[in-house]
């Protein structure tokens, strides 16, 4: 009796300060009006050589800039500078002959312009029986948990609902089990597909909700269904979506705080923070810097839910995909040094196979996907979810970099129209349908 009052009173002491949060968050929306990015611009970069991309990296580390998308000779890089940094960028850019363009001239008109045309149109929420889910708009922290509610209580006999933990702010962080044998058939190999580390990356989630769609309320192809059990988690960072939505749009990380280390900067980058060669390659020491690797392997609780996940399946896990965005980039191990990976050749051959069913089922204005280990892309960071991963066994793991920009600019970035995020998360599947059948053809072979 006592235990249950205690466990009322938990529950009830969360409900409030999840309210007070959204309360204290529309607030924040409502009045900021994206003031802290007056006058910071963001920059095409045209690395055309593999010289030129460490450069502009090496730049990238000296002056602490954010990268919106990775440097590559194939593609260019779109990076964003504070006023503060902007002259010393440029003069850098200059000095090494690296070609750059304006991409967008004031962030903070640009993200008031995206509010404007928000509010014309229909917000994607979901309704109170939570029996639809909208790929009309970006998705909400709540109308991807009342879809979740929504399938689990639907199609009880295959799907699981799994609260893992609580953030920093006491949001939970939430996954799927879809299984046709309640994932007791130790047999049965794994899918492990996670979207939304990275808070601003608001493409990534719904590819994931689009996942468990495709498993439940529209199967169409039932053999993936009944071969693989599956886990699938839209948002593994809820605190810093949440923010991008009511505070910040540009934030990366998560909200944590270690006081008094931090320096009053929140937030530590989730793929940064697992155990694999921490924080020894593309991160930051500083709590304020967007690639922040945080205070040791695994200090995070989202890392830890998703280090929990691929511990316990981890002899079946038979392919892992970690959801980003942009810049149309299939990336494989190793991305915390330049050696090639064990299973270089799978990964390779099953990366191209993802890499040209998206293509093949995307429109044409989305850029073909490049596929490459870090080796080949010229993009090292250390402490990767997906590297920890492989590290750990996992023989197929690849981080997703969706669609966001097209080469005739007409939609960038994180703030891509959303007329497209159904054909992003259609072409996604159709990718993830050749993944795992080439994933199951390898398991079967313990490859
Ligand atoms: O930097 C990251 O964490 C990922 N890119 S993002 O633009 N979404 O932030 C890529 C990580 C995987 N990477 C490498 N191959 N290095
Ligand atoms: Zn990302």
């Amino acid at each position: 009796m006592r235990l249950l009052s205690r466990r009322m009173m938990g529950v009830i002491q969360i409900t409030s300060k999840i309210k007070l949060f959204v309360l204290a968050s529309i607030f924040v929306f409502t009045y900021s009006k994206h003031e802290e990015y007056a006058g910071w611009k963001s920059y095409y970069i045209n690395t055309s050589t593999v010289e030129q991309v460490k450069k502009l990296n090496a730049i990238r580390t000296k002056l602490g800039l954010d990268f919106l998308s990775p440097a590559h000779v194939k593609r260019e890089a779109l990076v964003l500078a504070k006023p503060e940094q902007q002259e010393e960028f440029k003069n850098n850019l200059d000095h090494l002959g690296i070609k750059y363009r304006i991409h967008v001239d004031d962030i903070k008109s640009a993200l008031d312009h995206d509010d404007e045309k928000k509010k014309n149109r229909t917000k994607a929420i979901a309704r109170d029986s939570g029996d639809k889910m909208s790929y009309d708009d970006y998705q909400h922290l709540e109308t991807i948990d009342a879809y979740m509610e929504y399938i689990a209580k639907e199609y009880p006999k295959t799907t699981t609902l799994v609260t893992a933990a609580q953030t920093f702010e006491g949001l939970p962080i939430r996954y799927m089990q879809i299984s046709t044998t309640n994932f007791k058939d130790n047999s049965k190999p794994v899918i492990f597909i996670e979207g939304g580390m990275h808070a601003r990356e608001w493409i990534s989630p719904p590819t994931v909700t689009w996942v468990i769609k495709k498993l439940t309320e529209d199967v169409t192809e039932p053999d993936l269904l009944n071969y693989f059990d599956w886990i699938l988690m839209p948002i593994a960072n809820p605190d810093g979506y949440n923010f991008t939505f009511f505070g910040r749009r540009l934030w990366r990380k998560n909200r944590s705080m270690n006081f008094p280390n931090d320096n009053f900067c929140p937030g530590v980058d989730g793929n940064r923070n697992f155990n694999i060669a921490w924080n020894t390659v593309g991160t930051e020491e500083d709590p304020c810097s967007g690639i922040y690797a945080g205070n040791g392997p695994f200090s995070e609780i989202e890392t830890q839910v998703v280090r929990n996940i691929i511990m316990e399946h981890i002899s079946r896990i038979a392919l892992y995909l970690s959801m980003h965005s942009f810049g149309s980039l299939i990336l494989h191990p190793w991305s915390h040094n330049l050696t090639l990976s064990y299973n270089y050749d799978n990964l390779a051959k099953v990366g191209h196979a993802i890499a040209n069913a998206f293509f093949e089922h995307g429109p044409d204005i989305f850029p073909p996907f490049i596929v490459g280990s870090t080796s080949e892309l010229l993009y090292l960071c250390s402490g990767s979810s997906t590297d920890y991963g492989h590290h750990i066994g996992v023989p197929l793991a690849y981080t997703i970099e969706l669609p966001g920009i097209a080469p005739n600019d007409d939609y960038t970035g994180f703030d891509m129209d959303p007329q497209y995020i159904k054909a992003v998360c259609e072409s996604t599947w159709a990718g993830i349908v050749v993944g795992a059948r080439k994933a199951k053809v390898l398991f079967r072979k313990g490859t």
